[in-house]
């Protein structure tokens, strides 16, 4: 049990150690975009993730739309079982750290005609870049969010997808998209960021105003397609590393030259199994982090479950950029 507990923290450590969203694909009958609005443009202020099992609950959607089955967050679940398993890994304060300075820069956009009630409401995400102000003062601000104080100006990043949006309304300041598809970026501890593209997309903003919002979430499907060939071999270059950094890559086992006490030495107990080898493939890392990822979508409609359903909580304030023109 101890192994189960401590493999699913370095699986979730290893998710978690940076998450970012960004956009990035279609959207299908979340309705149409009347492109007569303007642009309110926000940047987010905060990331939310479910610290226990209430919250995932309620920073989940309703993702398949199943008969008598709500809320849909299994990926939320297990990163809310994380406080209890491990108090002193903190996912929240790593991703708030990127977000206070501004590691992570999300962009959103509201094309709307109206923020009290509008339809035909277009919700586009990107990838932000060069706060002005900076983020931090200088390298002992410990506060930081200068950028997110409402005034402050962006660019979009190089690189980030122009084309996801979310098709929604607003109704009495509550803004309600989807379903789409929009892309969450996540950025292994000292890894590139990677792609993962969250379909059946759905967001709802409580409140909204020209000075952003407080409440809100958002939330799709993974597929287990790209949880194999985009989560699992990013874990595994940031277990390799790990693993490189105390043991001898290729040694002799049992021991693998692990120094005692080390992280190495814990990867090495949790993966490098089939063969013990002093490698860890991504085999090796699918086969321990597969037990905790456990399908609840059926995005194919075959009758079997193929994706994780996400979701978490977003706020933002007012950002000034220049949105790209809208692809509708
Ligand atoms: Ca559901
Ligand atoms: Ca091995
Ligand atoms: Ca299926």
């Amino acid at each position: 049990m101890r192994l189960v507990n401590r493999s699913f923290v370095c699986f979730v450590g290893a998710l978690s150690l940076g998450l970012i969203a960004c956009g990035g694909g279609d959207d299908d009958d979340g309705g149409t975009i009347d492109p007569t609005g303007t642009n309110n443009t926000f940047v987010v202020s905060a990331l939310n993730l479910p610290e226990n099992a209430a919250e995932a609950m309620m920073l989940g959607l309703d993702i398949d739309g199943k008969a008598n089955d709500g809320v849909d967050n299994q990926l939320g679940m297990v990163l809310g079982s994380i406080g209890a398993l491990a108090p002193d890994l903190d996912l929240q304060a790593s991703v708030d750290e990127q977000v206070d300075q501004g590691s992570i820069i999300l962009l959103a956009n509201l094309l709307a005609k109206d923020l009290t009630n509008a339809s035909g409401v277009g919700l586009w995400v990107y990838l932000g870049d060069n706060p002005t102000p900076a983020a931090c003062t200088d390298a002992n601000d410990m506060v930081c969010r200068r950028h997110l104080a409402g005034g402050a100006t962006f660019s979009i990043a190089s690189g980030s997808p122009t084309d996801a949006k979310l098709a929604g309304r607003i109704v009495n300041g509550k803004y309600t998209g989807g379903p789409g598809n929009v892309t969450l970026q996540i950025a292994l501890a000292g890894g590139t960021p990677i792609d993962l593209p969250l379909q059946r997309a759905r967001a709802e903003f409580n409140s909204v105003t020209a000075a952003g919002w407080t409440s809100g979430k958002i939330g799709g499907a993974i597929s287990q397609a790209d949880i194999n060939t985009q989560v699992v071999p990013a874990i595994g270059d940031t277990v390799r590393t790990s693993f490189d950094e105390t043991c001898d890559v290729g040694g002799t086992p049992p021991n693998c030259g692990c120094t005692a006490g080390e992280t190495g030495e814990t990867l090495r107990g949790l993966f490098d199994k089939t063969p013990n080898d002093c490698t860890i493939t991504d085999a090796e890392v699918q086969a321990v982090v597969s037990g905790f990822l456990t399908s609840d979508i059926d995005l194919d409609g075959d009758g079997t479950n193929d994706a994780l359903s996400l979701g978490i909580g977003v706020s933002a304030v007012a950002g000034t950029y220049t949105p790209p023109a809208p692809i509708l």
